[in-house]
């Protein structure tokens, strides 16, 4: 069982500041200083070796190229040193002997210590040949997804132009083709994912862990169980307001496309390729974010985000930020192609810090810009000689995903994009109108993220889901969670949740996000309440100082503090949807007078 340990940012202080504890008796202090040594030749080499890992992984997912194995070969040795040193029975062994003493010790130490079985958990070397196929598998499985030739009408394509024909074609029947052209990838993928399942699952096994699924979740200090009961208690939160944005929804799109009102909207008819983001559903009147931003170059786009976070107090991006990131789309017929599902890498857990993107001109990539912006400028906070290597985290996964999105949300209000100067039109937007833009972004992601993804994820871990029914119980829960149903029959030949990203490359972490958007809220309420002192639905925090004193003070422990304390002294507040559903209220009301004579045919949960 792993205790939790918490530090407080006033002990965090103490120590950055190399105050001394108070008198120990000289067995606790050679112990403490022991395992200082141990942890101060561990940090080190932890560095080196990620570093190897991330430029082999970097090579290889910025630029693969079909049959040359030999970046994949690199990415294989680097990755197989790290596990080797992490999961190492020695580290092991040191760590689990500290401890048996963690009284003894300070709560850092104890932290650092259980970062390191914790890592270890995922790398054991009890377990090397199942560590060493699972490396493999997992580069092979990477190299799949994103080498993989789409194809649409019979000419080459990619995941960007998928993405582009359905957030704006008006047409169901080149939505289809295009609809299905990304689900085209999912039976490569399949039985790569079968042997990853199970590998995973194995590998964590040999420390302990139940699953791989409670092997991610124990970095939360939770059971699955105890994760899916707050989950749920989310979802069963935010269900009445994504009910009524259901039907409007299913009205809408109906009328748009001339068909009768169906009771599970198809999945082609939405705009992204999952259902989980609609906001391309409802244009604003006279705030057209797209028509701002088309004649604007991908490199302007990450410049203004940079604008925006150094408006707030954080520093420049560093000119190799600029060198090393990869930026660009890689057009179809480049004849090589990458990684293009965005990301923040950060290299040497310290100052190299690289986004891996494909912009393109767009209000939806203009937010994934500050998304992973967010994840940058954490990483650069946490980045200092106060702050052990290993401790160079988020202080959780969902804390990672939460600021950057946050900012998103800040940088699409009107307000702000009047203060930034981009031209999105000359009316004064309906306030509702961007209300419900908003809903169909962050509410319609909740249903996706906190119910299918989780619960098939967690399905396929925990309790062995045989891949023969993957494909079916992907779609009954697509259906119970966000009232979608497929266009056609999706049976045991295609692997749907495979065409997800993160099911392949991130596993069983989804709810990070479910989670992030909670904390965002709350954050964003903080923020526009009590520092910035605007309407929540109304702010610009372009220029102000105060927020980024105030996101900065919350990102520079890293992991040295427990997150739901973190939020409790910055904010006041324990994890609540309060703010996210009351932030939402006006639509929800202004919905239910539109859904009025309307049927609802999503079920309460
Ligand atoms: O994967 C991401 C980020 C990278 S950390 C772009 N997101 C999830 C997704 O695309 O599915 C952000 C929101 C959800
Ligand atoms: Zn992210």
């Amino acid at each position: 069982m792993r205790t939790r340990i918490t530090v407080s940012i006033a002990l965090l202080a103490a120590l950055a500041g190399g105050a001394c504890f108070m008198s120990r008796d000289p067995g606790e202090l050679s112990l403490r200083a022991e395992v200082q040594r141990y942890l101060d030749r561990y940090g080190p080499e932890f560095q080196r070796l990620t570093l190897a890992a991330q430029e082999a992984q970097w090579a290889s997912q910025t630029r693969i190229v079909p049959g040359d194995e030999t970046a994949g070969a690199r990415v294989r040795a680097a990755e197989e040193a790290l596990a080797e040193f992490t999961g190492s029975t020695e580290n092991i062994e040191l760590a689990r002997a500290y401890l048996r003493r963690n009284r003894e010790l300070s709560t850092l130490q104890v932290r650092e210590l259980e970062t390191i079985l914790r890592k270890a958990g995922g790398n054991p070397q009890t377990a090397r040949t199942l560590v060493q196929q699972r490396i493999a598998a997992e580069t092979k499985q990477t190299e799949q997804l994103y080498g993989f030739a789409y194809e649409l009408d019979g000419k080459r394509t990619t995941t960007t132009e998928i993405d582009a024909i359905l957030r704006t074609e008006a047409d169901p029947a080149i939505r289809l083709r295009a609809w299905e052209a990304s689900k085209a990838v999912g039976p490569t993928l399949r039985e790569g994912l079968v042997n990853l399942r199970n590998l995973r699952n194995e590998v964590v096994r040999a420390l302990g862990y139940a699953d791989y699924f409670a092997y991610m979740a124990s970095e939360y200090g939770m059971k699955p169980a105890e994760l899916a009961q707050q989950i749920d208690g989310i979802q069963r939160e935010l269900r009445p307001l994504y009910r009524e944005l259901h039907t409007w929804a299913r009205y809408e799109l109906a009328r748009r496309y001339g068909q009768p009102v169906p009771d599970l909207i198809p999945a082609h008819w939405l705009p992204d390729r999952w259902g989980q983001e609609w906001s391309a559903l409802a244009p604003v009147e006279g705030f057209d974010l797209d028509g701002a931003l088309h004649d604007k170059s991908p490199q302007w786009l990450v410049e203004q985000g940079d604008r925006f976070y150094q408006s707030l107090g954080f520093e420049p991006l560093p000119p190799t930020f600029w060198e090393r990131s990869s930026l660009l789309p890689v057009a179809a017929d480049a004849g090589f192609s990458k990684n293009n599902h965005a990301s923040a890498w950060h290299m040497d857990l310290d100052r190299d810090v690289r986004c891996l993107m494909s912009v393109v001109p767009t209000g939806s990539y203009y937010e994934t810009i500050h998304h992973e912006l967010g994840h940058i400028h954490y990483y650069l906070q946490y980045s200092t000689p106060q702050i052990p290597v290993l401790m160079r985290e988020g202080a959780s996964r969902a804390c990672h995903e939460a600021f950057g999105s946050m900012m998103g949300l800040a940088a699409m209000q009107p307000r702000f994009i009047q203060a930034v100067g981009l031209d999105v039109g000359t009316q004064r937007p309906d306030p509702m109108r961007l209300l419900l833009q908003e809903a169909l972004n962050y509410v319609v992601f909740m249903p996706w993220s906190a119910g299918v993804m989780f619960e098939w994820e967690r399905e396929i871990y925990t309790q062995g889901l045989p891949a023969e029914r993957w494909n079916q119980r992907w779609w009954q829960l697509v259906e119970k969670y966000q009232g979608i149903a497929p266009p056609g029959v999706r049976d045991e030949r295609w692997c749907d949740p495979a065409t997800k990203t993160h099911v392949n490359d991130d596993p069983a972490a989804y709810y990070d996000y479910a989670l992030s958007y909670v904390l965002l809220f709350q954050l964003h309420d903080h923020i526009a309440h009590n520092i910035l002192r605007e309407d929540p639905h109304d702010t610009c925090y372009f220029g102000r100082r105060e927020v980024g004193d105030f996101l900065k003070s919350m990102m520079r422990p890293g992991a040295t503090i427990d997150w739901i304390e973190l939020l409790r002294e910055k904010t006041g507040s324990p994890l609540s949807a309060r703010p996210m559903v009351d932030y939402f209220e006006p639509l929800r009301r202004w919905l239910v007078e539109q859904n009025r004579g309307r049927v609802s045919t999503l079920p309460p949960l």
